[in-house]
């Protein structure tokens, strides 16, 4: 069999098993898995994993935040960040403000996105105004086009929705068998802290994690999982920080819910101390639900290593921290409440998980596949996505697992001017990547070119998919 490509001597792993096979590919796709393959190029793989390439279910791109902030990334550098991270696939949000449809929404982030990616995208939905028009119409028909999974807020002013509405999109999730997250925080209960904080002029970023606290991650967890259950479809709770909220997840697991978790790197590696820099430094680590404490570490490496978690995003939400349209603007030096929330984390994910996960002994390479790739192709109905198997995109990242790099911003390659992980050691770094076949970072040089990157429509959920014949 004549093959484009083969990748020659590593370990590979998949989210059920690890084994040594040199992988062939042709026009794109992987074709052959065994020793001795030959093929037109080869890249040696020796004391190297072949793993697939990361797939980042949770990123804001280019995505308007109001009063002259600007995100730090466009497509162009967020997608050669995440490349330079072992990612090979991104699902940013297309956010709909409110009054204009979602279908406008979409054609607006496509024409950003078009001709300026390094790895494929594929877009979820965040619905601000649930219409029936948006409910009856626009969302029935860009699920059926591939956009199967959309974002509702229980926090910011102007994004929220009550419960009416949510209920009222989880019905059209359960009619079209989209799959809808929920970010998970209770607006009033932060609103009214907000006030006490700043009557009393406690206006410094810690307030932030103060004004945010856990019970109010808590209760909206619950919430949420209580109104999926009252229409009974599947729901996906982003960006768990903490035990209780997790707790939450386990008890509707126990009474027979489809809860999907997800967590992020933010929550195993910052606290609330983080926020208490010098000057206003602790702008930099502005985000939502906001760092815990140590405990609350401990408790979402729990949820990692027990398996409650599906999902390890990184929420990648970048502004720069020394910019008038960023965390210091003029506002935002004024209160913490006007800090835009998020912080960048595409290209440290894969590292850090595989640092603190694999290297140090707490999960082993399979769970670390599952949690950065294979699930989110699942549940988010990626079907060519998220393993080393014949027939899927050769989408691939070869990783040096020994290497020891410390985390600096300057090495990275995302719009923001800092990293919150800025010092940590990690060991282990992706150093090749290929998208569909084709090289894009070679020994951490970027060989491919802006372009390559493609949207991808998806399928249906795993967990909403019904076997075909089935009712
Ligand atoms: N929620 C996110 O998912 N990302 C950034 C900010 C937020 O509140
Ligand atoms: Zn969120
Ligand atoms: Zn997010």
């Amino acid at each position: 069999m004549s093959l484009d490509l083969a990748i020659l001597g590593g370990t590979v792993a998949t989210a059920s098993d690890v084994f040594r096979a040199d992988v062939g590919i042709r026009d794109g796709t992987i074709v052959q898995l065994g020793l001795g393959l030959e093929a037109r190029e080869t890249i040696d793989a020796t004391d190297r994993l072949v793993l697939p390439g990361g797939i980042d279910s949770h990123v804001h791109i280019s995505q308007p935040s109001g009063d002259g902030i600007v995100m730090a990334d466009d497509f162009e550098s967020g997608t050669r960040s995440a490349l330079f991270g072992g990612n090979t696939t991104v699902l940013p949000f297309c956010l709909q403000q409110k009054g204009q449809s979602l279908r406008a929404a979409v054609e607006a982030y496509h024409r950003l996105a078009a001709g300026n990616c390094y790895i494929d995208v594929s877009f979820h939905l965040i619905v601000s105004d649930p219409t029936p028009a948006v409910l009856g119409q626009e969302l029935p028909a860009l699920v059926a086009d591939g956009y199967t999974s959309f974002k509702v807020f229980m926090t910011y002013e102007g994004l929220r929705l009550n419960d009416a509405e949510i209920l009222a999109t989880m019905d059209t999730a359960q009619r079209t068998g989209a799959l809808v997250m929920v970010h998970c925080e209770n607006e009033d209960a932060i609103r009214y802290l907000v006030g006490r904080h700043e009557a009393a002029g406690d206006v410094r970023p810690r307030a932030h994690a103060t004004t945010r606290p856990i019970v109010a991650e808590r209760e909206a967890t619950h919430r949420a999982v209580s109104l999926a259950e009252v229409v009974d479809v599947p729901v996906v709770i982003v960006h768990v920080s903490n035990g209780a909220a997790l707790g939450e997840i386990r008890a509707a697991r126990g009474r027979g819910r489809k809860v999907v978790a997800e967590t992020c790197p933010q929550y195993l590696m910052l606290t609330a101390n983080d926020l208490d820099g010098m000057d206003w430094e602790g702008a930099k680590f502005v985000c939502s639900p906001p760092p815990r404490d140590e405990a609350e570490q401990r408790a979402c490496w729990t949820g990692i290593e027990q398996g409650d978690f599906d999902l390890f995003s990184s929420d990648h939400c970048p502004f720069r921290y020394d910019d008038p349209a960023g965390k210091l603007n003029p506002k935002g030096r004024t209160s913490f409440a006007h800090v835009p929330n998020g912080i960048p984390g595409v290209e440290t994910r894969l590292p850090i998980l595989f640092s603190e996960g694999v290297s140090k002994g707490r999960i082993d390479l399979p769970r670390f596949v599952a949690l950065t790739s294979t699930n989110h192709a699942r549940l988010y109905g990626l079907e060519r996505k998220g393993s080393i198997a014949v027939g899927m995109d050769a989408d691939i990242a070869i990783w040096d697992p020994m290497v020891r790099r410390t985390i600096r911003h300057a090495d990275l390659h995302d719009g923001a001017d800092y990293s919150p992980y800025e010092g940590i050691e990690v060991t282990g770094w992706p150093q090749t990547v290929i998208l569909g076949g084709r090289v894009m970072a070679r020994d951490g040089a970027l060989v491919g070119t802006k372009g390559v990157g493609r949207h991808v429509p998806r399928a249906l959920s795993s967990l909403a998919a019904r076997p075909a014949g089935l009712a």
